[in-house]
């Protein structure tokens, strides 16, 4: 019984580390020294190699190492093997930081005052309290949620939207494409936290730009794929959006010299919105091998239906 790591080797060094005092018996191995490709019955990706089966033949189960499922191709992986994604609260904890912090920086303006410092101006925009201003989430899964309850203690006024009929203590939820509208209306400050599915491609464009309030704010820390970036500068420029932080971008690495990189209106961070805790994942990641080997329920089995 073979777990492979196959992501960033730092932190591949620090699951080793972790696994070898809590699963000593566990056999662990960092691509891409994978020894007998036989033994090889969990493979923990990143990106999953395209011959999966034929390199890995006795593999049980593929772990994502990340929350999204969006970089695995499906159609090249077998039907019939499970594929989990992380669910651990490190990733959580970190999502909520970085949305606490950018809803709380464009909710005080931080955008225009590092533009304005850039140019020497001192100038004062109203301090509006945070009862006053409305937060909406797109997506109220693991990270939505716990977003969303962060910002509602500050006392913003705190929505979310998702597929499913959802209810949270202290936020307003609206499901489904019918309910998106309202949603939007009533939306100053706009996060997006969804999985990036067919569904979801684009699913920050123009039109939807349109139902938010005049110089309504946004931030995208989902996916990169979401955003429809033209659409986003089309909006800044009508004055429809005010300022975005973007946390992804398409494509990643945003290339040299791209027009997002010297907009002012604009704060972008190299998607590290979130990363995934060894400390706290390889405690989830050694609870699912047990459940599997158990037939139990895995944690953060992905439905492929759905995409995520
Ligand atoms: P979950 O699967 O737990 O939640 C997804 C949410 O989106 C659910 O509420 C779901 O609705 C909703 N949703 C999905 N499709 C639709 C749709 N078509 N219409 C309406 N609602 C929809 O995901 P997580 O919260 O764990 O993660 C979300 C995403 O965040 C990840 O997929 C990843 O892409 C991104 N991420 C980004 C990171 C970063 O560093 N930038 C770090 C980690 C994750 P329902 O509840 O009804 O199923
Ligand atoms: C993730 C990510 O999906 O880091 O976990 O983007």
């Amino acid at each position: 019984m073979t777990l492979l790591y196959k992501s960033d080797p730092a932190r591949g060094a620090e699951w080793a580390r972790l696994l070898a005092a809590k699963a000593p018996d566990l056999a662990f191995r960092i691509w891409p020294d994978v020894g007998n490709p036989t033994d090889i019955r969990y493979l923990a990706a990143w990106m999953a190699p395209d011959d999966i089966m034929a390199q890995f033949p006795n593999l049980e189960l593929l772990i994502s190492v990340g929350a999204g499922v969006d970089q695995f191709d499906f159609s090249k992986l077998p039907p019939e093997l499970p594929v989990v994604r992380m669910v651990e609260p490190g990733i959580v904890d970190g999502m909520v930081e970085y949305v606490t912090m950018s809803v709380l920086a464009l909710h005080r303006d931080l955008v225009p005052y590092i533009a304005q410092q850039r140019d020497q101006i001192w100038r004062q925009i109203r301090v509006w309290p945070a009862s006053t201003r409305r937060v909406g989430v797109l997506g109220l899964g693991m990270l939505g949620e716990a977003a969303c309850r962060k910002l509602a203690g500050f006392g913003f006024q705190v929505a979310g939207w998702s597929r499913s009929c959802r209810e949270i203590e202290g936020v307003i939820c609206y499901a489904g494409p019918d309910e998106m509208t309202d949603f939007l209306g009533r939306t100053d400050i706009l996060v997006c936290l969804l999985p990036l599915t067919d569904e979801t491609r684009g699913v920050l464009n123009a039109d939807l730009f349109a139902k938010l309030p005049r110089g309504a704010r946004l931030v995208s820390s989902g996916r990169g794929g979401h955003l429809d970036q033209d659409a986003l500068l089309a909006a800044l420029d009508s004055g429809q959006i005010s300022a975005a932080v973007l946390d992804v971008t398409s494509p990643e690495p945003l290339p040299t010299g791209h027009v997002l990189w010297n907009d002012p209106r604009v704060l972008i961070t190299p998607h590290i919105a979130s990363m995934t805790q060894p400390e706290t994942a390889v405690d989830v990641v050694l609870d699912n091998l047990r459940r599997h080997r158990a037939g139990e329920p895995l944690l953060g089995l992905v439905d492929r239906k759905r995409g995520y």
